[in-house]
């Protein structure tokens, strides 16, 4: 036998004893959360939501997955795929608004109910990397793989490279480039990063999450968005909760984890993202990044209830249900306008 198999031989003959000295512990937890959480019988699902009105397409493709009986992680790829895809969606994917420095640069990350999860940061020239998030979470040892290591590993798996700044892209970077005033663009009302959750057939729960990041950002700079517990968390036990909007502002609050802490101790999702949007509101009131701050969050709970809430009006968000089909959500906000 040689030195690895012994070793891994050992390893695994010490993880039997110490799960079983473990069981018993962690079964009482889960009893305990789980008869708190499950208030109702009624379990809404399936039910898909995802942030923007891109949204709405990408619900349509993932529904036809989980319909035709397609693994729920491929059905959150080839969702959010479409707006990744598509050139006119500038902040996601193929098409998305480059950095300072004209490169295009991606954020993604995907999360399943066994809180396995995969993630890419700084990826340049591959127009999935939703997918490539995919493949880290299934196939390495990791949680995250950035900039070079990132597309080394993508090219490795089969992704082909390819330039995704379009022409259209290009030119608004050019624009840009005339007086280069560092500014975040974050789109208010429009659409932006696409964050997909799931409560399946099965009541399980999964998170996906992918963005060309905040326009002319600095070259290197990730947002929160490829960031477990920032720009996406879920606890199977509990709900999933996933951001948009100013990625630094989330990552100083760890949003999206906040926010399935709140639906834990008994929140519903519109209650839980409100009061997290509140405290990040709070906690910028005197900081530099309040000029232009606008973060949203998404959720849902294991009861299949949705909701979703942002500091400025204009967020929406796409939810597809057996019920009422597919459809947008307009989420309420902190800063009303006057007429509201
Ligand atoms: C980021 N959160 O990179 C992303 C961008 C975004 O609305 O969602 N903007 O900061």
């Amino acid at each position: 036998m040689t030195n690895r198999r012994k070793f891994i031989k050992k390893a695994a003959l010490g993880s039997v004893a110490i799960s079983s000295l473990y069981t018993h512990a962690s079964n009482t937890n889960e009893d305990v959360s789980t008869k708190n959480l499950l208030k109702t019988n009624v379990i809404k699902k399936p039910i898909i939501i995802s942030t923007w009105r891109h949204g709405l397409a990408a619900n349509e493709e993932a529904w036809q997955q989980l319909k035709n009986k397609k693994p729920t992680l491929d059905a959150i790829v080839s969702g959010v795929g479409i707006p990744e895809g598509d050139p006119e969606v500038r902040s996601v994917g193929y098409g998305g608004l480059p950095d300072r420095e004209g490169k295009v640069t991606l954020d993604a990350c995907i999360m399943d109910y066994n809180s396995d999860c995969g993630s890419v940061s700084f990826l340049q020239g591959i127009k999935h990397p939703i997918a490539v998030a995919k493949k880290v979470l299934e196939e390495t040892p990791h949680v995250m793989l950035t900039g070079k290591g990132a597309l080394q590993f993508a090219l490795e798996k089969g992704f082909e490279e390819e330039n995704l700044l379009t022409e259209k892209s290009e030119k608004r970077w050019k624009k840009w480039l005339e007086d280069s005033k560092y500014k975040p663009v974050i789109n208010i009302e429009n659409h932006d990063t696409i964050s997909m959750l799931v409560l399946d057939e099965e009541g399980n729960l999964y998170g996906g999450c992918t963005t060309s990041g905040a326009a002319w950002k600095m070259h290197g700079r990730v947002g929160d968005s490829p960031i477990i517990g920032a720009g996406l968390f879920l606890d199977n036990e509990v709900g999933a909760a996933a951001a948009t909007g100013l990625g630094e502002a989330v990552i100083r609050t760890a949003g999206s984890a906040m926010v399935v802490e709140l639906m834990r101790q008994g929140k519903s999702p519109t209650e839980a993202c409100k009061e997290i949007v509140e405290r990040i509101y709070k906690k910028h009131l005197n900081h530099k990044d309040m000029a232009y701050l606008q973060v949203g969050f998404i959720a849902v709970n294991k009861q299949g209830e949705h909701g979703g809430y942002s500091i400025r009006p204009g967020f929406n968000y796409a939810v597809y249900d057996e019920e009422k089909g597919n459809r947008m959500e307009k989420a309420a906000s902190k800063i009303v306008r006057k007429k509201d």
